[in-house]
């Protein structure tokens, strides 16, 4: 499957609560009156994508649009360039769709280290072995520090899918402090001359103190061990929260210096419009979006290809 139809079908939740009976509501040859202005500003108010950019497709509707004959395919391509619009911003966060690494930053000599960050569930792990593979299709050498030593299974988790990717794990019996595995992980990927470490990370401590704290004590020794790092700090977050979940990552770039987000499990909501409400709502660019549980079901955010899947049959 070509990666423009796996983020249709990841998008199918969305797709189907945005216009599933929308062609009776918006019938080509019937006049656009302010009412179907404003019942379709419900859907997009349901798919999570905020207020303010729901407001401003309407507002584009309505100019355009209001109190002429619908011609559906007029309709959509206001929506979809309005859309764009929103999903690109003013800070051209945008890579080439050709290439999965591009939104990473690598650094310049040297390994480069990603630190994952997000709540606990949100996707944390499952993405990472996704990157590590992107990374090694990509010819990169990639190290994991299982460095949520919080729960003893979730080293176990990241041991399987290192075994699944062939890629070598650094890990550390579970209670054991995670700034010795990033410690333990930076010495050890700096000896093998790999590309790439990666280091997970507990989402969730007696306090979210606590959790802030544990995470920059990593990033500091991650700092000492290998100079520059971490390159990328990349905050997951759970699709499936909608709005919630922004509020939520707020909390915690605030808290750690984010580089980038990735939207998992966007694949298991209908609020697929909450992409539009984080680039509108906070300054991170969203990098990556995870569509599935399998190890290839991670695919680079791109806004044109985004809309342009949301949109098509
Ligand atoms: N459908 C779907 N499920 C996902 C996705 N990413 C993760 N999951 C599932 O979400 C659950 C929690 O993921 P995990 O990586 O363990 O989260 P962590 O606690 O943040 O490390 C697991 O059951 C994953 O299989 C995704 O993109 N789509
Ligand atoms: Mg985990």
């Amino acid at each position: 499957m070509g990666l423009f139809d796996k983020l249709k079908r990841g998008l199918q939740k969305t797709k189907d609560l945005l216009f599933t009976d929308v062609r009776d509501l918006l019938k080509a040859g019937e006049i656009l009156t302010d009412a179907k202005l404003e019942e379709f500003y419900g859907r997009l108010i349901l798919t999570d994508m905020g207020v303010v950019a729901a407001t401003a497709i309407r507002e584009e509707l309505r100019a355009k649009h209001l109190g002429r004959t619908i011609v559906l395919d007029e309709l959509w391509s206001t929506i979809k360039a309005k859309l764009k619009d929103l999903l690109k911003g003013g800070d051209g966060a945008q890579w080439a769709a050709g290439d999965p690494l591009a939104p990473l930053n690598f650094a310049s000599r040297g390994v480069t280290v990603v630190l994952v960050a997000g709540v606990n569930g949100a996707g944390k792990t499952t993405s990472i072995a996704k990157l590590a593979n992107l990374l090694k299709k990509q010819g990169k050498s990639v190290l994991l520090a299982a460095g949520d030593t919080f729960r003893a299974a979730a080293v176990e988790q990241l041991t399987l899918w290192s075994q699944r990717l062939g890629c070598e794990i650094v890990t550390r019996p579970s209670g054991s402090d995670p700034a010795s595995v990033a410690h333990v992980g930076g010495m050890r990927a700096v000896e093998a001359g790999v590309d790439v470490l990666i280091v997970d990370t507990a989402g969730r401590l007696q306090t979210q103190q606590n959790l802030m704290k544990q995470l920059s004590k990593i990033r500091r020794v991650l700092e000492a061990v290998i100079p520059g790092a971490p390159h990328e700090v990349l905050l997951v977050l759970d699709a499936t929260t909608g709005q919630n979940g922004v509020s939520q990552a707020k909390l915690f770039s605030e808290a750690v210096a984010c580089t980038g987000m990735i939207l998992a499990k966007l694949d298991g909501t209908a609020k697929g419009g909450v992409v539009v409400a984080i680039r509108q709502q906070m300054a991170l660019p969203v990098k990556y979006v995870g569509l599935g549980e399998q190890i290839d079901d991670l695919e680079l955010f791109d806004p044109d290809s985004f809309v342009e899947a949301l949109f098509e049959k």
